[in-house]
């Protein structure tokens, strides 16, 4: 494809309500999007980097001069404009897997919109919706998780996850267990705990959880594979899977049974097929992951989330549970599913003055202007 320009957006949207975990508290998301913008077609990519460095290294105003004076213009001079191009015209530049990202979803969007393609269909979707599960971040007491975890379970979201820390652990997953029975219950520690917890962990055992998720640090595999022995919950990693080639590892190393799918960690979309098919391959079930995203990157999750291997509910929840109004026109739970994007490319637009009124800069480089470009 062709482009004529690069939009870099800023975008700053208040959450419906502040959301906790053990790395930090998120109350307005600044977002940065992506605008790739063509003679024939238009592409948005969401850049999924928190405002500050706290769940991986990257962080939005990062991402912004990342792709700025690193990615693009090395992207212009590679030439040809086509998504699968763009992983390997990035790969000199170290890490940033989430502005890589956000830029390839902006090509592939663009490109999949002018051949009038679904990205579902692209990326090889065999269902049109999929499993809406929620997570809940930490509360201020019990009562009040209760509260909340009651109110998703009304609206019929499928599978609960609750952000767990030490402290707030054992007790909140066994107030959830006495008050809402068998529901689909999972934890998150986003790295909180050293293996010298492993037998507290274990205390989680009696409740029958789906997964504990990322509970050691994003470099000890090894640490995942002994917790993994030592705990009957089934383990699963979320930081640590930066790859293709990581899932792999730590597949064969016995660190996970259970693999969490989230495009923007691993460097896009592409990559983000490519862990799901070597999840497939070794019989180990997925399940897509969330950034708090808006509309825009809610639909090309949705759409992963419909390939065959993610067998497990995933962190994409209707817009209500982000946002009092979305970017984009809102994906509702109809019985507990949100519904796969049926047109072109992602498949949903901007609504313009939503976008308009959540804007906070816009920074228009021409292609022109890149070298090569
Ligand atoms: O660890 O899965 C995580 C949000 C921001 C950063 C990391 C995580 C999360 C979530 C929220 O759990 C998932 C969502 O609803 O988007
Ligand atoms: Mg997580």
């Amino acid at each position: 494809m062709k482009a004529d320009a690069v939009e870099l957006r800023r975008i700053r949207m208040p959450l419906v309500a502040p959301f906790r975990t053990s790395f930090g508290t998120e109350a307005v998301r600044d977002i940065l999007l992506v605008g790739v913008k063509g003679p024939d077609s238009d592409g948005w990519g969401e850049c999924v980097a928190m405002g500050e460095p706290l769940y991986s290294p990257e962080y939005v105003d990062g991402a912004h001069a990342v792709i700025r004076d690193h990615l693009l213009p090395r992207l212009a001079a590679a030439g040809d404009l086509a998504a699968h191009h763009v992983a390997p015209a990035l790969a000199p530049v170290k890490g940033h897997p989430m502005a890589k990202a956000a830029v390839e979803m902006a090509v592939l969007d663009a490109e999949l919109a002018a051949a009038g393609r679904p990205l579902a269909a692209f990326l090889g979707a065999t269902r049109d919706r999929v499993p809406s599960g929620v997570s809940v971040g930490i509360p201020g007491s019990i009562p009040e998780l209760l509260d909340i975890v009651a109110g998703y379970l009304d609206q019929g979201y499928r599978r609960v996850k609750l952000k767990i820390e030490p402290g707030w652990d054992i007790e909140p997953v066994r107030a959830v267990r006495e008050r809402f029975g068998d529901v689909p219950l999972q934890v998150d520690a986003n790295t909180a705990y050293t293996l010298g917890d492993a037998a507290h962990l274990a205390g989680l055992d009696p409740f029958e959880l789906l997964l504990i998720e990322q509970p050691l640090p994003e470099d000890d595999i090894a640490g995942h594979a002994e917790l993994a022995r030592r705990i009957r919950t089934p383990v699963c990693l979320d930081e640590s899977i930066t790859s293709a080639r990581a899932a792999a590892d730590a597949i064969a190393r016995g660190a996970c049974s259970i693999v969490n799918i989230k495009a923007g960690r691993v460097g896009g979309y592409l990559e983000a097929r490519r862990v799901h098919d070597v999840c497939a391959a070794r019989g180990v079930p997925v399940w897509c992951g969330g950034m708090l995203e808006t509309g825009l990157g809610r639909a090309a999750n949705v759409a992963l989330a419909a390939l065959p291997d993610f067998l497990l509910v995933g962190d994409v929840s209707a817009s209500s549970r982000y946002w009092e109004r979305d970017l984009t026109p809102p994906f509702v739970l109809e019985d507990g599913y949100l519904r796969v994007p049926g047109g072109p490319g992602i498949g949903v637009r901007p609504d313009p003055e939503v976008l308009a009124s959540v804007t906070t800069s816009v920074e228009t480089i021409p292609w022109g202007s890149l070298a090569g470009g």
